[in-house]
């Protein structure tokens, strides 16, 4: 049972234990970031589901508090569901959530802080009289879940946007309200995508295409373009494509059809979903949620006694360079986390090579390292390899030209156990390289209840870039970053061997031709975050 206890995180926020799972209105206020979550209080698997809550003042250490909602009324007597945070301008906060009710219709509600005078937010109170909407005539009653953060519209009023389908097509529906009591359900939606199936968690947020500071939830106008996330029930990934919202007709349309919102791009190419973001007033950014589920069996959830993660939040900006993109990227306060660091430079990986890092640890680790390919080798290839693919491709033991080359994480010293993060790089079809960025878990694990896979998805590289990784390794969670947060992977893997004190960390090149130099390797050792238990003497801070 070693083994079992070594699976819990140490700077990934985690209930003490029980199931979690999605992120719920995420806010910060009077001087605290408040996180709620969808949490089971009785089990490890999913059900009576609660709002579990804490506070932090920085996002890395967290005070848990007590539930912040249970089930215990009609309209939400099977879960408290997945719901958002509205800022009103006077500074109060409107909640908005799914309940099910004792019909297991999906309906929303509305709930206030019972005292908005307590930064801890510790009491909740539900509107009298809800809920507050009822699934609208032609959608199914199980199908109209997880209300956004509203936004303001120009009229005035409140926007808000539900997820929902109709036949096949995920769809976002769009209410409009001046007081959050009374709503009308627009005529227009905010988005289609035929074939997408249910929409769960959507998001809805501006971009600045000119900097970095994060905006306002209601903030428009030139120089900004609008983000549209959904959760698709069917595949279980987060898509988000970049678009332009018509704030006169309430509607989007993204700037490439081909990368529409759950056909194009995933926040995270790995194990993450109903992702929500948060704009953080105090720090000027958009901060970003995840829940990072189990990948092993639900009776290993019971016998450890708790299931899932979150993902270290991470802030989310366009990617002026690209123009196509969004860049994630760990929040800076995680650095206060680092420790001791190693620092490698010009580590030469012929083609074919193993090379041990040698660290003190390597179960609590932040890497990050820059790779340079011989410019000789890559002009002498002229394999074509357009069809390359993470997940088909057999993972990090196939050998093409260009690759695989990069890390070992959590591996022991035979390599029996590895999860390896790495890049390939192939010719597309028109000549150009192209690159890939895959996480490859086949060999995570000797234990048999795990399921394991091979992540991963092209990565833009511009011209004259060294590709780069950072990697997050934290027990039984790789979080992983491929040029500066342009792609993410994220896996759970459950070792048995390559843990404790048995854990190590590897470059390598499986490549057969490619010469590959890691330029610069810098590895921290990660301090345990705080997480502390809730009780009374908290409620005088
Ligand atoms: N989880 C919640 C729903 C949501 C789903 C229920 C997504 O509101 O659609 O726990 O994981």
């Amino acid at each position: 049972n070693a083994m079992l206890t070594w699976q819990r995180t140490a700077f990934h926020f985690q209930p003490e234990k029980n199931w979690m799972n999605d992120p719920n209105g995420p806010l910060f206020y009077k001087g605290w970031y408040h996180f709620f979550y969808q949490y089971n209080p009785h089990s490890a698997i999913w059900g009576n589901i609660t709002w579990g809550h804490a506070v932090s003042r920085d996002l890395i250490h967290w005070l848990h508090l007590p539930p912040a909602m249970v089930p215990d009324q009609w309209y939400d007597i099977n879960g408290v569901w997945t719901g958002s945070a509205t800022f009103l301008p006077n500074g109060s906060i409107v909640m908005l959530y799914t309940g099910s009710t004792h019909q297991h219709v999906q309906v929303q509600n509305l709930a206030f802080p019972a005292d908005p005078s307590d930064p801890l937010l510790l009491d909740w109170v539900k509107y009298s009289n809800n809920p507050i909407l009822l699934p609208p005539h032609g959608i199914g009653p199980k199908d109209f879940r997880d209300p956004t953060t509203a936004w303001s519209a120009p009229d005035g009023t409140w926007r808000l946007a539900i997820g929902s389908k109709l036949n096949n097509t995920g769809i976002s529906l769009v209410y409009k309200t001046s007081d959050f009591l009374s709503y009308e359900l627009l005529d227009t939606i905010l988005h289609a995508v035929h074939g997408t199936g249910m929409w769960e968690c959507v998001d809805f947020y501006p971009v600045s295409l000119t900097d970095d500071d994060g905006l306002d939830t209601s903030a428009n106008g030139p120089g900004v373009k609008h983000v549209l996330k959904a959760s698709l029930d069917d595949d279980r990934h987060d898509y988000y494509a970049i678009g332009t919202y018509d704030a006169e007709k309430d509607m989007w349309r993204p700037d490439d059809a081909v990368e529409d919102v759950g056909i194009g791009l995933r926040y995270d190419y790995g194990k993450f979903y109903a992702s929500k973001t948060f704009f953080d007033q105090k720090k000027k950014r958009r901060v970003l949620w995840g829940w990072i589920g189990e990948t092993d069996s639900e009776r290993a959830d019971i016998k450890k006694g708790w299931a899932s993660v979150q993902a270290i939040p991470r802030v989310v900006s366009f990617d002026v360079q690209t123009g196509s993109n969004l860049i994630q990227w760990p929040v800076h306060e995680m650095e206060k986390l680092r420790t001791s660091s190693e620092r490698f430079k010009h580590i030469k990986l012929h083609a074919g090579s193993v090379i041990p890092l040698e660290v003190p640890m390597a179960t609590q680790l932040d890497i990050s390292v820059e790779f340079k390919i011989a410019k000789e080798t890559l002009e002498e290839t002229i394999e074509a390899d357009a069809s390359y693919n993470c997940s088909t491709s057999g993972g990090a033991s196939g050998r093409g030209m260009l690759g695989p080359f990069g890390l070992l994480v959590l591996a022991d010293q035979s390599l029996s156990e590895q999860t390896a993060v790495y890049f390939y790089v192939g010719r597309a079809a028109d000549g150009n390289l192209q690159t890939y960025f895959c996480q490859d878990e086949l060999r995570s694990s000797k234990a048999n209840d795990v399921v394991k896979r091979v992540y991963g998805s092209t990565v833009p590289v511009l011209d004259g870039e060294n590709l780069s990784l950072r990697i997050l390794v934290d027990h039984s969670i790789v979080e992983s970053f491929a040029q500066g947060g342009r792609r993410c992977i994220t896996s759970r893997v459950y070792p048995t061997e390559a843990i404790y004190g048995a854990a190590r960390l590897f470059l390598f090149n499986n490549a057969t031709r490619a010469h590959v130099t890691a330029t610069t390797i810098k590895i921290w050792q990660m301090n345990s975050a705080f997480i502390h238990p809730y009780s009374d003497q908290f409620e005088s801070i």
